[in-house]
């Protein structure tokens, strides 16, 4: 069974999607998501001009083989566009691997090692009410988890928080909050280091005083603190018990984990910028992070992210897989499959993706319970509507960028 065509999707359903369709000589078809927020033409020049002709003609059963000829092969290693690239061609063999054997793809992962996978939503408000609200909402939605994002006294826009009502979607307490905004150019944020310290240990007593002890809550800190801040941060929330604390620190420098470790127990989550198992080996190796952020999407496919969870398995390290919606239907079924399969499994991200993604990117996952279940259908179980998927254009979008007060530009 060979690869007979390779075709790169770029959609703008609401936000830009990159998706790789591979097609069989026998007629069977692949799907891969290989979206990365603000930078999607990158990853489709690549799967386009460079990876598609080298894919006519192999063996599609081959994935091993094809994932080692595209990583080392390539000659530049990791990095975001490559293993993006990588995780699209990837996925869609599995795929296929899995329609050919007339399985739900996680059978061919080691069958179900849990019922279904928990999933945590976005929950945000520019103030406690908002807050409050949309946490119910996600409740009464059926979430068992939820992450906190507020506003902070004196910013006029927060990551994480739909800036306006204009995002609110339904009966206006959930928001299709996408940070890539459609301009030619980022958008600009402001951020105040010590009043965000000085702001959340509040709202999480607050939402605690509110929703009691059993939900499960997260936050993140998304990439802004220093190693002290966020062991400052971390020793501030011990009293809200969160199910994890994500980002607290740029982890390119994985040693910078080890302070933060020795002031605090809140569970950290780390890496969803990270694309290969080599961005996290100190992280993993020291236990300094408790759970592994990855997505499937950006990590080199289901055979790069099953080998991450491999190695934080043997350190008690779960898998936290992101699931924004800048992550397609499609990576995130590829991502449930594997989340329901591997024997550390922690959390899926489950951000929602709006009603006009899900016309584009049909899905067969199951929400009930307080998780996702994949459904028993062949495959990954996505249909994607090429005709209406062909509709809406590319807009150049592209995340913000983030400055202190004082002008310096700080992480977003
Ligand atoms: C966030 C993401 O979901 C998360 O944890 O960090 O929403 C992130 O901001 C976006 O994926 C960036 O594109
Ligand atoms: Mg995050």
């Amino acid at each position: 069974m060979l690869i007979a065509s390779a075709d790169v999707i770029v959609t703008s359903p609401g936000r830009n999607f990159v998706t790789l369709k591979l097609t069989t000589s026998d007629g069977v078809v692949g799907w891969g998501d290989a979206t990365l927020n603000g930078r999607e033409l990158s990853v489709a020049s690549y799967l386009r001009d460079h990876l598609a002709p080298l894919l006519l003609g192999r063996d599609a059963h081959r994935i091993e083989d094809t994932w080692q000829y595209l990583y080392r092969g390539g000659y530049w290693r990791r990095g975001p566009v490559t293993m993006a690239a990588i995780a699209a061609v990837d996925t869609a063999l599995w795929d296929i691997k899995a329609k050919v054997a007339g399985l739900p793809l996680y059978q061919l992962l080691g069958g179900a090692s849990r019922e279904r996978c928990l999933v945590y939503g976005h929950a945000s408000g520019k103030d406690l009410p908002e807050l409050f609200d949309s946490v119910r909402a996600h409740l009464a939605e059926g979430f068992r988890a939820v992450r906190i994002q507020t506003g902070v006294p004196g910013l006029d826009s927060v990551y994480g928080v739909a800036s306006s009502e204009a995002a609110a979607v339904g009966d206006g307490t959930r928001y299709d909050y996408e940070p890539a905004r459609r301009s030619p150019r980022p958008t600009e944020e402001s951020w105040d280091t010590r009043a965000y310290l000085r702001h959340v240990p509040s709202v999480f007593e607050a939402v605690r005083n509110e929703f009691g002890p059993e939900v499960a809550l997260l936050h993140d800190a998304h990439h802004r603190l220093t190693p002290v801040q966020a062991a400052r941060l971390g020793r501030s929330l011990e009293p809200y018990d969160l199910f994890w604390l994500e980002d607290v620190t740029p982890a390119e420098n994985q040693e910078a984990l080890r302070l933060v470790r020795q002031h605090t127990t809140t569970p950290l989550a780390i890496g969803e910028v990270f694309n290969t198992v080599w961005d996290y080996q100190t992280l993993i190796r020291e236990q300094l992070i408790d759970y592994v952020r990855s997505p499937v999407t950006h990590a080199g496919g289901i055979t790069g992210v099953r080998r991450i969870l491999d190695y934080a398995g043997m350190y008690q390290v779960k898998s936290g897989m992101h699931g924004p919606t800048d992550v397609s239907p499609i990576g995130l079924s590829a991502a449930v499959h594997l989340g329901l399969a591997v024997h550390n499994f922690g959390i899926q991200e489950y951000m929602v993706h709006s009603e006009r993604t899900g016309e584009v990117f049909g899905t067969t996952l199951d929400f009930s319970g307080g998780g996702l279940r994949p459904s028993e259908e062949p495959g990954l179980g996505v249909h994607v509507d090429e005709e209406l998927a062909a509709r809406y254009e590319y807009e150049p979008a592209y995340l913000p960028t983030n400055r202190l007060l004082d002008g310096t530009l700080h992480d977003w």
